[in-house]
């Protein structure tokens, strides 16, 4: 899109800059498409008149708290608004309806209290400064008053400050539909308590978060007819399984394990734990303590969190049991035994974990082995039991851990939705999703793949938001739209999902197919698709390939990607612990039903995980969506750094600059009848003399500059992108700013 806009020496710009992202100026020279703009800096930039934007020469010291206020709605006025926003600590913003949350890394507890809670309450969106609370006020109010279930999507990248908003916005949705105190105990405070549970079971100190979630979440309240909470459901997503049994440099395992090993004495005796440095599942990382945590006193909280979410005192020893099994298990190495090719346990240190976790897991300690050290394969006509050598038997005892934890963590979120309750005659409800951004690495696997494909599904819903809402302004206001158009992302969703022939499809496939590599899962995909304008083969790659998300683009490593798609239970194990004396553990693996035991039916993660999103999207479909788009200003975890480009990267990938780009198709500058006059008055003086009304001023203004495009709204003027700046270039050649002005072209920022 182009805009006329007139330039002039003296003028206030932005120009790009690799390192600072942006750096205002002032204009020194122009020279044709070559501008020369003097920075702030001291120093003299020559950039091409392309990448030079206006500068809004009345920007408010402390921002606007709605960037569709901008009077230039682009990168740099984004940019420049978060950032003066973030120094005097209002670390929200609202585009439109999306709430930008910059995470401040300190605490702010002034902002959280319950005189804030109760300032919300009722209180209409855009009275109050920018908040999560004001978002979740206004879901509720719009469930209450229109009857519609609402959703409220958190995203952003690691640390970003999903979780703690998610956990803002459920204090405040149970401070608005909670009973009296005298009612007892109550559904709102075991969904509140779910959260430290949950954390503890599946958050972990990672070198992005020292408290990420290494799960995602969708927290359903239910409400009932009054707008009382009556019920909840959690839904959880993609566990991260490998951290179990293997940790990277400078990261820990999920915190339940470090808590066990500071429980008060008598558990550490029963369960013959120790210091955390003495487990290989704790000590591959030399990290163990984190600031500010005291083990001990979180072992204590989480059980009284379990009590509250209905995990009753049993069961609680059983989970942790199976938590210090699973540290046990670790232990146990294996050296060479008398067979060929064979394992067993290494020495009598690697004897005393096996049987260690044998009698914690209550299952026999013969069977445990050999469940570890031996494998059956069935063929069709008789069966084989083979050796597994020592590096076989360390995988296979590391897939037995990742199995039982990750089945204990289903088992303590189905057991909190058994106890919270679903109230089956709720009217409406309020979901709030917490789940991981975008993710692109150095190297990127499976499980970037997944998260991935879910960003981009939550991608597509978010822009056909964004761009429904566009139009319902637009139709509030009574202006034509109609050549409006957005950029959907279904061929890249086509490319993944699509049944037949999709990547997960081929994955599923080759998966099936024993003499299947990643290597020929690779050629298949450069051979299917070798045209498709969202796939890629990197130079030089074998078995990489890359695909162009709507966040940029990401390469992944195939490697082990056919491993990690397989979803099954080892059959060994299966029996092992489903003949578990202790009811807990063998619940944890109920026997396989007659069907599934007999056919191979084959079950992958990546479909289990697209049917997982379709049921998600289903949901949301049929709710009225809210954003919170968070953003990490600094990988340093620290408060008051602002990295300009880090941050913009963020907002690019949470779909924050689309929004702003279908906004920049339509009318991206609205101003108020009274503001529009107020502003641009100077251009045509008359128009305040003559006694007309607001309307008739702005429209002989718009006409005395002679600006083509724009509409009159019902109560607003709007702009098409880089009329702001045109007007405001005439204004400031009546203001007699500079003498020479010089009319060029500029290409508006989208
Ligand atoms: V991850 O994808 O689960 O790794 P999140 O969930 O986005 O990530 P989280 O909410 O855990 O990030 O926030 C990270 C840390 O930032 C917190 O532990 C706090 O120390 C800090 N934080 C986040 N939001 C706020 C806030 N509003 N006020 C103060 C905050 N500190
Ligand atoms: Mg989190």
């Amino acid at each position: 899109m182009a805009a006329q806009v007139n330039s002039m020496v003296g003028s206030f710009v932005w120009v790009e800059d690799p390192e600072e992202a942006w750096m205002d100026g002032e204009v020194l020279e122009v020279n044709g498409e070559e501008i020369t703009v003097n920075c702030a800096s001291r120093k003299a930039v020559v950039a091409k008149a392309s990448n030079v934007f206006p500068k809004d020469p009345e920007f408010p010291p402390c921002g606007v708290d709605d960037m569709t206020k901008l009077a230039y709605l682009h990168e740099p006025g984004v940019l420049q608004n978060l950032r003066c926003r973030y120094d005097i600590n209002e670390i929200y913003t609202y585009t439109g309806n999306i709430l930008i949350a910059v995470n401040p890394f300190r605490r702010l507890p002034h902002l959280y209290d319950n005189h804030m809670m109760e300032q919300y309450k009722g209180a209409t969106i855009g009275e109050l400064s920018p908040h999560p609370f004001a978002v979740a006020d206004s879901a509720y109010r719009q469930m209450i008053n229109e009857g519609i279930s609402q959703s409220i999507l958190v995203s952003g990248e690691s640390g970003a400050g999903k979780t703690e908003s998610t956990k803002m916005l459920m204090r405040y949705l149970a401070y608005m539909g909670g009973r009296a105190a005298a009612e007892g105990r109550s559904v709102e405070q075991q969904v509140l308590e779910s959260n430290p549970v949950l954390e503890a079971f599946g958050n972990a100190k990672t070198l992005r978060n020292n408290n990420s979630s290494r799960f995602g979440k969708f927290v359903e309240i239910q409400f009932d007819q009054s707008g009382r909470i009556s019920g909840a459901a959690i839904r959880t997503y993609l566990l991260e399984r490998s951290r179990v049994c293997q940790v990277s440099d400078a990261e820990r395992n999920y915190h339940c394990f470090y808590m066990l090993c500071a429980a008060p004495e008598e558990v550490i005796e029963k369960y013959k734990l120790g210091n955390p440095r003495t487990f290989h599942y704790l000590n591959q990382s030399n990290f163990y303590d984190l600031d500010g945590v005291n083990e001990s006193e979180e072992y204590l909280a989480t059980r009284r969190a379990m009590d509250i979410v209905g995990i009753n005192a049993n069961e609680q020893d059983a989970i942790f049991r199976v938590v210090a099994a699973i540290l046990h298990l670790g232990n146990v190495e294996f050296a060479k035994g008398n067979e060929i090719d064979s394992s067993e346990p290494k020495d009598d240190k690697s004897q005393f974990h096996l049987k260690t976790a044998a009698e914690l897991l209550m299952c026999n300690e013969k069977s445990l082995e050999n469940s570890l050290c031996k494998r059956v394969i069935v063929t069709r006509d008789e069966s084989i039991t083979k050796w597994l050598d020592p590096d076989a038997a360390t995988v296979n005892r590391d897939t037995l851990a990742k199995i039982v934890y990750s089945r204990l963590f289903d088992w303590i979120v189905s057991t909190i939705n058994n106890s919270i309750g679903q109230d089956p005659n709720s009217k409406s409800l309020i979901g709030v999703l917490d789940i991981y951004g975008f993710e692109s690495f150095k190297t990127n696997s499976f499980e970037q793949f997944c998260i991935n494909l879910t960003n981009e599904k939550l991608q597509q819903h978010f822009n056909q938001h964004v761009f429904k809402a566009e139009q319902e302004e637009y139709t509030k206001e009574e202006i034509d739209w109609s050549y409006i158009e957005f950029i959907d992302n279904q061929d890249i969703l086509d490319l993944i999902e699509k049944k037949p022939g999709g990547i997960i499809a081929l994955l599923d496939e080759a998966c099936m197919f024993p003499r299947s590599t990643h290597e020929t899962f690779a050629e298949k995909l450069y051979q299917t698709f070798k045209d498709h304008k969202r796939f890629n083969k990197p130079k030089l790659a074998r078995s990489d390939f890359t695909i162009c998300h709507y966040a940029g683009d990401v390469t992944y490593q195939t490697e082990h990607f056919l491993d990690k798609n397989k979803d099954y239970v080892v059959a060994e194990h299966q029996s092992l612990l489903s003949e578990s004396m202790c009811s807990f553990v063998s619940g944890l693996f109920p026997p396989l039903p007659e069907e599934s035991a007999k056919s191979s039916k084959f079950s992958s993660i990546g479909s289990r995980c697209k049917q997982q999103l379709q049921a998600l999207l289903e949901t949301l479909s049929a709710t009225e969506p809210h954003y919170i788009r968070c953003v990490k200003p600094n990988n340093a975890l620290k408060p008051s750094i602002f990295e300009n480009n880090n941050v913009l990267q963020q907002l690019c990938c949470g779909g924050v600059m689309e929004a702003i780009r279908i906004s920049c198709a339509g009318y991206p500058t609205r101003k108020t009848f009274d503001e529009f006059v107020r502003r641009f008055a100077i251009l045509a003086p008359d128009v305040l003399h003559g006694g007309c009304d607001e309307v008739s001023a702005c429209k002989m203004l718009l006409e005395k500059v002679n600006l083509k495009g724009y509409q009159i709204g019902k109560t607003k003027v709007f702009l098409r992108a880089g009329q702001m700046a045109e007007l405001d270039a005439h204004r400031s050649e009546l203001l007699g700013r500079s003498a020479s002005i010089i009319q060029r072209k500029v290409r508006s920022y989208f």
